[in-house]
């Protein structure tokens, strides 16, 4: 037996693409039906970004989203850039008179959730063999097995795909269709999540000879904390103490850094990844299922979220008038700030990280480009209007 559902958007995955969509989409009057393969405890619980650009924080207040953030967030100024013993504060509100917040994304998805299932919206957690067909036609279909066991075919106009880089819509389009761009980086993060206050108000981005370190946080006392470290990283290299030594030596002689206990411990591999075109026949990909950034830039939840926003769009221009005009037009409308997003993380990582093959004129050069960039006003703004998010067209 297949049970039988129908909905205008299916979308596939609800990380903050898929849930951030289906929450627009509501506020359109436009039905959509979210399909999770994990847990609602495990996504919840999933600690990954932390820093929202302005406009972001500015839709999740003006779509009702924006209570906990306001209360939780940290509204930050600027960051601050450390090297050859000294600390810079770049000031973004001062330079470009715009601002970040640090508010984690387990929290964004937490607020996400809570108003998809207030509001009575379709999100199923749980799912299994999701597979999507169909969709160079005219009726996709999405099949899968719900938490009970049943078989289920979802029949929509539709399909969002926003399961991530290890997802399933990505693939099902054929390969000649798809063109890749990627970039592998010879150094992973290895990161911690630790009870210890921050040792900066604002994030500390350390550049050091022994490798780049960063300086985040989730509150006043949970620090979030990154070292530069082989790509494929063995942890159990990496106990406690040597974690905080290596965090005490890279933040230089102001270190102000109290330990605490480690709540968490991680390695993530950087890559740069582009799949065009983001859109073949009724499935438009998302988010990380069509592009992955190293996190130096603190792009890639933005840049999932800035996707979602043209694609609920098009598709309210769609059901309003029938016209298929912006959804023509969005793969083309998003790799625009895909690319830019891409050249500015591949901008922050070079400059920061210390790759193993660099030589001692390499060295110099990432010195001198720090030195430029703490010393010129223009510099700092550029990097301010990227990193706080570029304006839309
Ligand atoms: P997600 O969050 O991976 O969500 C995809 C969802 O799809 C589900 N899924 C499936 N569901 C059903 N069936 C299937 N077959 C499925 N396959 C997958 C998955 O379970 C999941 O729930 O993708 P999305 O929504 O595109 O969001 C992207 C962001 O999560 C990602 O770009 C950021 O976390 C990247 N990132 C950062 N981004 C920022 O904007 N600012 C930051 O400061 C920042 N820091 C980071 C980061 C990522 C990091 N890691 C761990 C990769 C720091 C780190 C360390
Ligand atoms: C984080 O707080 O997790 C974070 C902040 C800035 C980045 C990456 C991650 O560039």
């Amino acid at each position: 037996m297949v049970a039988e559902m129908r909905t205008q958007v299916g979308i596939v995955g609800a990380g903050p693409a898929g849930l951030m969509l289906a929450h627009l989409l509501r506020r359109e009057a436009i039905d959509s039906v979210v399909l999770e393969r994990r847990s609602r405890a495990y996504i919840e619980d999933r600690v990954r970004a932390g820093v929202i650009e302005q406009w972001v924080a500015d839709l999740l207040v003006e779509t009702g989203l924006g209570e906990r953030m306001r209360r939780e967030g940290l509204v930050h100024r600027g960051i601050n850039i450390s090297f050859a013993g000294s600390l810079h504060h770049l000031d973004f509100t001062d330079l470009i008179g715009k601002h970040i917040t640090v508010y984690g994304q387990q929290e964004v998805v937490k607020d996400l959730v809570a108003a998809r299932l207030d509001g009575g919206g379709e999100l199923l957690f749980e799912v299994e063999d999701v597979g999507i067909s169909d969709f160079a036609g005219a009726a996709p279909r999405i099949r899968f097995r719900n938490k009970g066991g049943e078989v289920v075919e979802l029949a929509c106009d539709f399909i969002a795909g926003c399961d991530g880089s290890h997802g399933v819509c990505r693939p099902s389009i054929p390969q000649a269709v798809l063109r890749s761009f990627e970039r592998e980086y010879p150094f992973g993060w290895l990161g911690i999540l630790a009870e210890s206050p921050p040792p900066c108000e604002e994030l500390i981005y350390a550049y050091h000879e022994r490798g780049f370190g960063l300086y985040s946080m989730r509150s006043p006392t949970l620090s979030r904390l990154y070292l530069q470290c082989s790509a494929d990283e063995d942890l159990k290299n990496w106990p406690d103490g040597r974690v905080w030594q290596e965090l005490h030596a890279r933040l230089g002689g102001s270190s102000r850094l109290a330990e605490g206990k480690v709540l968490l411990k991680g390695v993530t591999p950087m890559r740069s990844v582009v799949v065009e075109p983001m859109q073949y026949g009724k499935l438009f990909l998302a988010g990380d299922s069509a592009h992955i950034v190293p996190p130096t830039g603190a792009k890639g939840m933005n840049l999932a979220i800035a996707d979602v926003r043209v694609l609920s769009r098009a598709f309210a221009e769609f059901y309003r008038s029938g016209r298929t005009d912006a959804l023509d037009a969005y793969s083309q409308t998003c790799l625009r700030r895909v690319w830019k997003a891409q050249r500015f993380s591949w901008w922050m990582t070079t400059m920061l990280h210390q790759p193993a093959d660099a030589n001692a004129f390499d060295r110099r050069r990432q010195l001198a480009e720090l030195d430029y960039l703490t010393g010129s006003q223009n510099a700092q703004r550029a990097l301010a209007e990227n990193y706080t998010g570029l304006p839309f067209d």
